[in-house]
């Protein structure tokens, strides 16, 4: 592997960093790929270097802010995304059930606040929302606000007007991830196209919405496409308030499940490589932290993650349990936000 020396990055960081974390000075240049492939090509040491500089300088580096997630829709999903255990047309575990009342979110919502989260994540399985599941996800917001957590949700796209019901009803953070690539996309998903997810974004957006939008790695992509997905993101403007880096979760019955394992140094590169090109972003490391060793989470926080999904389910994979995050905070002296 071709590994650049560590002065390499930092006469083109001093630039880059200045237009990542001031967008409004427009003589500023976005990233282009190859400046993050040369990232990602970096040797891992100043690599993370570079990282825990850019973190330092915008982030108490001890603390992390929790989410919990909790599946408000499952399953029956009319979409193709092959990393997905939720479409409908796979064959996985997963059946398609009817959306959670209002006083089982408030509950679990409850439970995500004594257990120590700050903002509490919805997931619903669909293509996108209709207006009768709008009315019911509004009531649903309101009242999770009502307890004092932050609130946020993924629901897939949204049509004209809809995310300014979800920013009155209180939601303050839209997800809606990029996933990949463009030039890989194609690979994953056939269902919507990449310029759809871009609009939802920009709904959400206008709206004054907080955006929470990231991908998935270790889809069988290469180190160009993961460097074309951290360019995606870096050049939204502004670019995303939370930026969640999956890690795949390999799923029987997926199209992607068997797909050969990514190095866990190329995730903890991922990150790094958000970390110095969205300075100001909360990285979350998302997906996939069951199947983690405590050593790696400490690699990812240490490349510039700080923020985790919290409690012992995702949607429909499993999370470590919190007594066991709340174990490896003590044991790494993190504290969360
Ligand atoms: N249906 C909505 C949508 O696709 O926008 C919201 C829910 S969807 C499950 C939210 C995100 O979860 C996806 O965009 C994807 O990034 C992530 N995700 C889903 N399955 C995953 C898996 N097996 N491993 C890692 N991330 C996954
Ligand atoms: C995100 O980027 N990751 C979360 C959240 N946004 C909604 C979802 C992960 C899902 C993992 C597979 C599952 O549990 O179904
Ligand atoms: Fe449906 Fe979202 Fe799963 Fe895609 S990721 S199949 S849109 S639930």
């Amino acid at each position: 592997m071709d590994q650049q020396p560590s002065n390499y990055l930092n006469s083109m960081t001093k630039e880059q960093l200045a237009y990542s974390a001031d967008k409004e000075d427009s003589t500023l240049l976005p990233w282009n790929v190859s400046q993050i492939e040369d990232l990602l090509n970096l040797a891992f040491n100043d690599l993370i270097f570079q990282a825990q500089l850019v973190h330092r300088e915008y982030h108490d580096v001890n603390k992390i802010q929790l989410s919990t997630l909790v599946s408000v829709k499952t399953g029956g999903c009319s979409e193709d995304c092959g990393y997905c255990p939720q479409a409908a047309r796979y064959h996985t575990d997963v059946n398609n059930e009817d959306m959670l009342s209002l006083e089982k979110v408030v509950s679990a919502a409850k439970e995500a606040k004594n257990q120590g989260a700050s903002r509490f994540c919805m997931g619903a399985a669909w293509r996108g929302p209709k207006q009768r599941d709008i009315t019911k996800i509004t009531e649903i917001i309101s009242a999770v606000k009502r307890l004092g957590l932050e609130t946020c949700a993924t629901l897939g796209m949204l049509k004209p007007g809809q995310a300014e019901q979800l920013s009155d009803a209180g939601l303050d953070y839209y997800n809606h991830n990029l996933d990949t690539a463009p030039e890989f996309y194609g690979e994953i998903i056939t269902t919507r196209v990449y310029q759809d997810r871009l609009k939802t974004l920009d709904s959400v957006r206008t709206a004054g919405m907080n955006v929470c939008c990231g991908g998935i790695v270790g889809m069988g992509e290469s180190r160009n496409a993961r460097a074309g997905l951290i360019a995606q993101l870096a050049n939204l403007n502004p670019y995303p308030e939370s930026v969640p880096v999956n890690r795949l979760v390999q799923v029987k019955g997926t199209p992607l499940y068997g797909t050969g394992e990514l190095d866990s140094f190329e995730f903890i590169r991922t990150i790094a490589a958000a970390r110095i090109t969205m300075p100001k972003a909360m990285v979350r490391l998302s997906a996939g932290r069951s199947e983690m060793s405590e050593e790696v989470q400490a690699l990812c926080f240490l490349a510039g993650a700080n923020s985790i999904f919290y409690g012992d389910k995702l949607l429909t994979t499993g999370n470590p349990e919190a007594e066991r995050d709340r174990i490896m905070f003590r044991k790494l002296g993190l504290k969360s936000l």
